[in-house]
């Protein structure tokens, strides 16, 4: 429950609304009842330019920001684009905080990713894990982007009193998701990998790695509801995790999404393809002694978006 929503007609710019996490932030916030809402496309508004990004922010003066905008991918998608990773998320994240900053915005909220925290760090993570060891180097530029950020929300409050927060969430799926095979995250690609084979009477269906690793899987309309509730209930300087607090491995989501599907062939894993950070289950009792926690269990959150999805993988 929230404490302290604020007034109804404040104007709030969502930053990314046509992504994954925007679009669900946009949701949730029209959903409450919150109006005044601005939302630029990206050939309205080129977020990596920073002079448009200044006029816009001059232009627009809005109370709150939810910075959900990123350039964002699976492992693949990490490791081959990774001068863009950096570069474009490093430029979006800095052009929008300095604006927001310059143009006195009374609340921001930048979204990092638990990919920040050390490869070998113990788990579940904690806050306190940041900067103790070295990263998972697939994706790296990544998670070194996504640390900046909180570097600067974090300078920003210090130096200037800027009331700037950030939120970590888990690995994330829902409406909106990615489905391309060469960039997408597992969740979505397991989805597409074992419906088409469902469809085409394959006996078996080719997955990346070993299946061992271990991941921890939020709705993104879970998230969306902890970003506002952060954003109106949270003004501490340090980052907080958001997830469900529980995981399992890739080989275990793999035979769950066989038993939505309704496919019974084999898992045929390319062990030639990487597997990533071995564990990145967040602890998550910071998020939930601010009274949020994590409502759609992930049988439940797959069923809804396979049945939203399933008719236009053609
Ligand atoms: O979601 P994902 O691509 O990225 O999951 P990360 C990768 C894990 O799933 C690896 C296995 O262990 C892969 O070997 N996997 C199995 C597959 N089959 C597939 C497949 O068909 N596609 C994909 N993509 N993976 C991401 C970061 O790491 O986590 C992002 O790359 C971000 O930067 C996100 O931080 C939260 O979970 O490894």
């Amino acid at each position: 429950m929230e404490q302290n929503p604020p007034n109804i007609g404040i104007k709030i710019y969502v930053a990314g609304h046509r992504g994954m996490v925007g679009s669900a932030i946009v949701r949730n916030l029209k959903a409450k009842g919150y109006a005044n809402i601005v939302t630029h496309t990206r050939s309205e508004l080129d977020l990596t330019n920073q002079s448009a990004v200044q006029a816009f922010f001059q232009a627009e003066r809005p109370d709150h920001v939810y910075l959900a905008a990123a350039k964002v991918g699976g492992i693949h998608a990490n490791n081959i684009y990774r001068g863009q990773f950096l570069y474009e998320n490093l430029m979006i994240e800095a052009n929008i905080i300095h604006a927001a900053w310059e143009s006195k915005v009374d609340k921001l909220l930048f979204l990092g990713s638990s990919c920040i925290y050390p490869k070998m760090a113990p788990q579940p993570l904690t806050e306190e894990s940041l900067l103790t060891g070295p990263l998972e180097p697939t994706n790296e530029p990544y998670a070194i982007a996504k640390i900046a950020g909180i570097k600067l929300c974090e300078t920003y409050r210090d130096q200037y009193g800027a009331n700037f927060i950030s939120a970590m969430p888990t690995n994330l799926y829902g409406p909106g998701d990615n489905y391309d095979l060469e960039t997408s995250h597992v969740l979505p690609a397991l989805i597409r990998k074992i419906h088409t084979a469902k469809v085409t009477g394959a006996a078996s269906v080719p997955l990346w790695g070993t299946g061992s690793p271990k991941r921890e899987f939020l709705h993104v309309d879970d998230l969306a509801q902890a970003c506002v509730h952060l954003m109106h209930d949270y003004d501490g300087t340090e980052w907080v995790n958001v997830g469900t607090g529980t995981d399992l491995s890739i080989k275990e989501l793999a035979e769950m999404i066989c038993s939505i599907v309704g496919y019974e062939g084999a898992l045929n894993w390319d062990t030639s393809k990487p597997d990533g950070t071995p564990r990145k289950l967040m602890n998550v009792s910071k998020i939930n002694a601010l009274g949020w926690k994590a409502k759609i269990g992930l049988r439940e959150g797959i069923e809804r978006v396979y049945r939203d999805v399933k008719d236009t993988f053609g």
